[in-house]
């Protein structure tokens, strides 16, 4: 491996800028798309056009591209940012290209991706994104909005309905906001033409996201109009997929160490680890060759994201909030400090593993990868940036299991660590002088809660618990879970994050 910090400050100011008429003056050893970036058509129209996009869905459509030949050129992507988000921007400046660096323990390997034709910053496009997706060559949208752009009510999963930004764009159906919003205009046009609409494909990290998104642009088309809402109900296929690839925001120093290995200047390049998984739910419709980037088609997509969930992005939380309390910064880091791995392989061996339907032959050779994509020291992924709006994935990703444990009589321990360090960073704020931030949309509540409550843990566990919206229905044993939660957390309070899982690694 080479020394990234060293690579920083030997980056040369002034390499040209990257773009199609540069391109071919990158190092050698850089990949360049198999075929003319110039030449692509517009076929799929995604919306959220941010890392984890293009170091997933626009890196496999690149592999699917190349390996069609000329039939592959209709495929180029129209990546829009709906909102602040400035990567379009930058990407137009360079052509839509962008430096794809994955970062293995084996050293880096860099590529340029130029599967984005059209680079779309929604608030200054002059056609609108309900035009693109009316275009009857856009025959697939897809989406990395985050669940939070669907606009939900947690409780029900349906539609936030008194959402400003859905009644602005009840009033105003031209230039949408919201990400429903769009899509329900979009569709309006296409029935309008009598066209045939474009397949729907969620590739936001939640479950059942094809079936969630239907809900939420089905709620919303109601709002316009009923006939519409039973239209896109009766037309529209929204699959369901998994994906899988940790792709961290981008850092500071990302920009120097892609001009290092390319020897061009990228104002918007991608890391991204090795690892890519992306499971279709199959469909009827015309598409490109995503196999050829490894991506699979099968008929319930439902065990993939399960095990996903429950297991890596499960995992994640454990690591962000405790190693977070610890004072690391990092998965890696976290990953490497005492007791961390072991606390981690006990977590999704014991708890989270016997949960899902896997038979040992796959769930075993599954964590032991995982395991290595956690501790991946070449990746630089922040705790605090995982940790962010923990509300929302609590339910998914630790809750359900934890039911299903206790159902059984089984002990989670680590699952209850978890919750009690996420608590304590809203406990912390005011009392130890430690500057803890954590995005999260309910985090003035918890604070609050924390606050009001004061040391008393039990009162604590309780309360939190009970906040149904975040922590789902009453658990069986519920005075059981209290009594463990409210332990943790005064372990927590009492003693350093290590000593703590000292002691739980050795009972
Ligand atoms: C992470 C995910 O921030 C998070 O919630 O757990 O973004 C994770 O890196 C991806 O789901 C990996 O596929």
């Amino acid at each position: 491996m080479q020394d990234h910090t060293t690579i920083a400050r030997h980056a040369e100011p002034a390499a040209l800028p990257l773009s199609r008429r540069t391109m071919g003056s990158a190092r050698p050893a850089v990949r360049l798309p198999g075929y003319d970036p110039a030449a692509l058509r517009t076929g799929i129209l995604h919306l959220g056009c941010g890392a984890f996009h293009r170091g997933h869905q626009a890196f496999v459509t690149q592999r699917a591209i190349e390996a069609q030949g000329e039939s592959g050129l209709r495929w180029g992507i129209a990546s829009a940012s709906l909102v602040r988000d400035t990567t379009p921007r930058r990407l137009q400046a360079q052509d839509g290209l962008y430096t794809l660096v994955e970062r293995g323990g084996d050293g880096d390997r860099a590529e340029i991706v130029g599967a984005i034709a059209a680079p779309v910053h929604a608030p200054s496009d002059p056609l609108g994104l309900p035009a693109r997706l009316a275009d009857p060559d856009t025959r697939l949208v897809t989406l990395t909005t985050t669940v939070e752009g669907y606009l939900l009510e947690p409780a029900t999963g349906r539609l936030q309905a008194d959402h400003p930004d859905v009644l602005a764009d009840l009033n105003d159906a031209g230039r949408p906001r919201s990400v429903v919003g769009t899509l329900a205009a979009g569709l309006a046009a296409v029935r309008a033409q009598g066209g045939r609409p474009p397949v729907i494909l969620s590739c936001d990290n939640l479950s059942a996201n094809g079936a969630t998104l239907r809900r939420a642009v089905a709620d919303f088309a109601a709002l316009r109009d009923d006939r519409l809402a039973a239209w896109i109900e009766r037309e529209v296929r929204f699959p369901n997929s998994m994906v899988d690839r940790i792709v961290p925001a981008l850092m500071p120093e990302d920009l120097d160490e892609a001009q290092l290995l390319t020897g061009l200047r990228d104002a918007a390049p991608v890391f991204a680890e090795p690892f890519l998984q992306w499971v279709i739910e199959a469909f009827d419709g015309e598409r490109p060759m995503w196999e050829a980037g490894g991506a699979r088609f099968v008929s319930d997509v439902e065990p993939f994201e399960t095990a996903k969930l429950r297991l890596l992005n499960g995992s994640h939380m454990l690591l962000a909030y405790l190693g977070g309390l610890a004072g690391l910064r990092t998965v890696a880091e976290t990953m490497a400090a005492p007791g961390f791995a072991a606390f981690i392989a006990r977590f999704m061996r014991a708890e989270q593993g016997p949960t899902l339907a896997l038979p040992a032959s796959e769930l075993d050779p599954y964590i032991d990868q995982l395991l290595t994509r956690l501790g991946n020291e070449a990746i630089r992924h922040d705790v605090a940036r995982i940790g962010r709006n923990g509300s929302a994935k609590v339910a998914t990703r630790l809750m359900t299991a934890l039911r299903e444990n206790i159902e059984a009589g089984r002990p989670a321990p680590c699952t209850v660590l978890g919750i009690a360090a996420w608590i304590r960073w809203f406990a912390l704020r005011d009392t130890s002088g430690t500057e803890v931030r954590l995005i999260d949309p309910a985090a003035a509540t918890f604070k609050n809660t924390c606050e009001t409550i004061g040391e008393d843990f039990t009162r604590q566990a309780e309360a939190f618990l009970g906040m149904e919206e975040v922590f789902g229905p009453p658990l069986p044993d519920h005075d059981g879970v209290v009594r463990q939660l409210s332990d943790a957390l005064l372990a927590l309070h009492r003693e350093p994050v290590e000593l703590v899982i000292a002691r739980l690694l050795r009972d």
